[in-house]
């Protein structure tokens, strides 16, 4: 099989500001075209979006403004040769959007909610991608009395299936996450997401984004999602990142928490065949808060770095000696096989 070469993108919200729930930002505020000029200069390929990172303030907005302003920018990118890989609904910052999206007890809200999904998908349509990604950060519940989920289930489908049928081209990627900022989320991992897809009028255009960190915090290892996933032929993007333990989601670069679970999570993708029908690898991570300005593109730099590194390390793992360690079952061996390898010999 011949190798794959790797297109790598990340979003403009990746170039954070270091503010947390207890404290302000660390660094000045950059312009979306600085952002622009980074990716670009640092040889990324692509770049992700909100529907309001393309087009912002985009509720105060008319049709036509957003037209002009998503088409302005799609050329700026063809300019820098630089593709838009997918745009995604920001549907956790309106006021509209306090009690849940898609899932609100307020029929008002939930209608909120479609509309403005269907904007999104304007606006991915003038920036030249079919692929909308779908963080249901809100579709879940603080305290389980105050919805019901059979009936959120059902809004779940119903709001799907009204994008679907906005628009005959668009695929879908659900990008689960078990928890934060809800306690509990409805679609907490790519089980619940595929399963979720069944349930539309056209399954085979729902498929799913994996994030590291959200399956880490599932308690599931994100390599076996990945496997899964592309079982069913749907992982159509995926945010690396890392993640130390059952803590709030730290989106840490690539590998730094955990350098074992990022090299299966390589050998899963190479195994599989990811990045081969134009799917792209995306890295969802934050700066430290530490980070100092100058350093300001370290986190992704490394991660892009650290994934190539482990991409030449699943290429050259010993994969006959591995496959007669597995067959006398000597996973002892098998196991310091691994970490020798990893350690460089
Ligand atoms: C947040 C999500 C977010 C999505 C895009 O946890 O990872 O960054 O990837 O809406
Ligand atoms: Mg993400």
């Amino acid at each position: 099989m011949s190798k794959t070469n790797y297109k790598f993108c990340f979003g403009p919200w990746n170039l954070s500001e270091g503010q947390d729930p207890y404290g302000p930002p660390t660094r000045k505020a950059q312009t979306f075209d600085w952002k622009l000029e980074q990716l670009k200069k640092h040889g990324f390929d692509a770049m992700m979006f909100h529907d309001d990172d393309a087009v912002p303030d985009i509720d105060h907005k008319s049709a036509a403004q957003i037209r002009d302003e998503a088409k302005a920018l799609r050329r700026r990118l063809d300019d820098l040769g630089i593709a838009a890989e997918i745009v995604a609904p920001r549907l956790w910052f309106s006021p509209m959007t306090i009690d849940g999206a898609y899932t609100s007890n307020d029929p008002k809200c939930r209608q909120y909610a479609i509309e403005r999904s269907k904007r999104c998908i304007d606006v991915a349509r003038y920036l030249g991608t079919d692929l909308i990604v779908l963080w249901l950060a809100r579709e879940g519940s603080y305290l389980r009395e105050a919805k019901n989920a059979r009936k959120c289930v059902d809004y779940l489908v119903e709001a799907i299936d009204a994008q679907l049928q906005y628009d005959k081209k668009i695929r879908i990627a659900i990008e689960p996450k078990p928890n934060e900022p809800m306690d509990l989320a409805y679609i907490p991992t790519i089980g619940h997401a595929l399963a979720l897809a069944q349930l539309t009028c056209d399954p085979k255009r729902v498929g799913c984004l994996i994030e590291t960190a959200h399956a880490i915090l599932a308690g599931l290892d994100p390599a076996d999602e990945i496997d899964f996933a592309m079982s069913f032929g749907k992982l159509w993007s995926i945010h690396l990142n890392d993640q130390n333990g059952l803590k709030f989601d730290q989106d840490k670069p690539f590998g730094s928490a955990n350098l074992r679970v990022a090299f299966n999570q390589v050998r899963a993708l190479e195994r599989n065949g990811y990045g081969r029908r134009g799917e792209y690898v995306a890295f969802d991570v934050h700066p430290f808060r530490t980070t100092k300005e100058e350093h300001w593109m370290a986190h992704l730099l490394n991660s892009r770095a650290t994934f190539l590194r482990l991409v030449e390390k699943a290429r050259t793992f010993d994969e006959k000696t591995a496959q007669k360690l597995i067959a006398n079952r000597d996973y002892q061996a098998l196991d310091q096989m691994v970490l020798e390898h990893l350690m460089g010999r």
